[in-house]
C-alpha cells in the first residue's frame, strides 16, 4: 500500500478529534489527498457497532465481547474505507486504531496483551500505523473537557483506575517504540499543541514521500 497510515490515539478529552482536523488541513494545503476516519466506527456498519459499545446498557457487556465487537468493527473499517484509501496514496488520519484496543481492553480491562495481538495479526494481517500521536494528559484536566459535552457513555462511567491504566499503558507502548510513536503534551493550551504538531509535519511530508 503506498499511502501513509496516521493514528491519533490518547485518553478520552485529549483533543485527538480536534486536532485531527487540524492536522487535515495543515497536509491537504501541502496537496496531500486525506481521509479522516475514526475507531469504532468509520463506515455505516461499524458506526453501528460503535453504538453498542458506547450506549450505557443496563446488561452488563463481557470484556471478551468488547473486545470482539471492537475488532469487527475495525475489520470492517479497514476492508471499506483504510485499505482502499491507503492504495489510492492517500493519507490516512484516524481517531483511535489498535492503540486503544491494548489501552482500553488491555490495560482498562485487563484483557492479556497475548490475546489482543492475535486479534490484531488475524484482522489487519501486516498492516500497522505507519505514525501514532499518543495526546497525553492527567485523566482529570480530560474527564473534565469530556463531561462539559454532556452524558458520559460507557466508557467514560468508569473510575480513575481503569483510565489511569489507559494512560500508562499509552505510554508504555510510545517508549518501548518511539521510531513508531510521538507524545504531545495535551495538556498545554491547544495553541501550544498545535504548534508542536507543525513542529511534526517535515516528519509526516517526509513519509509521505515514502
Ligand atoms: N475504544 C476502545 O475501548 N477500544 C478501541 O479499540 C477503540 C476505542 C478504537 C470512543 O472513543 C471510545 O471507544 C473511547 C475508547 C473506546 N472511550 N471513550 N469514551 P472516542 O475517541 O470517540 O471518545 P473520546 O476519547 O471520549 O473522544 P473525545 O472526548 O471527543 O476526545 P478527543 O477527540 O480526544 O477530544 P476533542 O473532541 O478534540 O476535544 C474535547 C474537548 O476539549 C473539546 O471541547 C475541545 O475543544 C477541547 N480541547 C481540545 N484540546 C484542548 C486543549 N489543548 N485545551 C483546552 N481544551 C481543549
Amino acid at each position: 500500500m503506498s499511502g501513509l497510515f496516521i493514528t491519533l490515539e490518547g485518553p478520552e478529552g485529549a483533543g485527538k478529534s480536534t486536532n485531527r482536523d487540524y492536522l487535515a488541513r495543515k497536509l491537504e494545503a501541502q496537496g496531500l489527498e486525506v481521509v479522516l476516519s475514526r475507531e469504532p466506527g468509520g463506515t455505516p456498519l461499524a458506526e453501528r457497532v460503535r453504538e453498542l459499545l458506547l450506549t450505557p446498557n443496563a446488561e452488563p457487556m463481557a470484556a471478551d465481547t468488547e473486545l470482539l465487537l471492537v475488532f469487527a468493527a475495525r475489520a470492517q473499517h479497514i476492508a471499506q474505507v483504510i485499505a482502499p484509501a491507503l492504495a489510492r496514496g492517500c493519507v490516512v488520519l484516524c481517531d483511535r486504531f489498535t492503540d486503544a484496543t491494548y489501552a482500553y481492553q488491555g490495560g482498562g480491562r485487563g484483557l492479556s496483551e497475548a490475546r489482543i495481538s492475535q486479534l490484531e495479526d488475524f484482522v489487519q494481517g501486516d498492516l500497522r500505523p505507519d505514525l501514532t500521536l499518543v495526546f497525553d494528559l492527567p485523566i482529570e484536566v480530560g474527564l473534565s473537557r469530556a463531561a462539559a459535552r454532556g452524558r458520559l457513555d460507557r466508557f467514560e462511567q468508569e473510575g480513575s483506575n481503569f483510565f489511569n491504566a489507559v494512560r500508562q499503558t499509552y505510554l508504555k507502548r510510545a517508549q518501548a517504540a518511539p521510531e513508531r510513536y510521538r507524545i504531545v503534551d495535551a495538556a498545554q493550551p491547544l495553541e501550544q499543541v498545535q504548534v508542536a504538531l507543525d513542529a511534526l509535519l517535515p516528519t509526516i511530508l517526509e513519509l509521505s514521500r515514502g
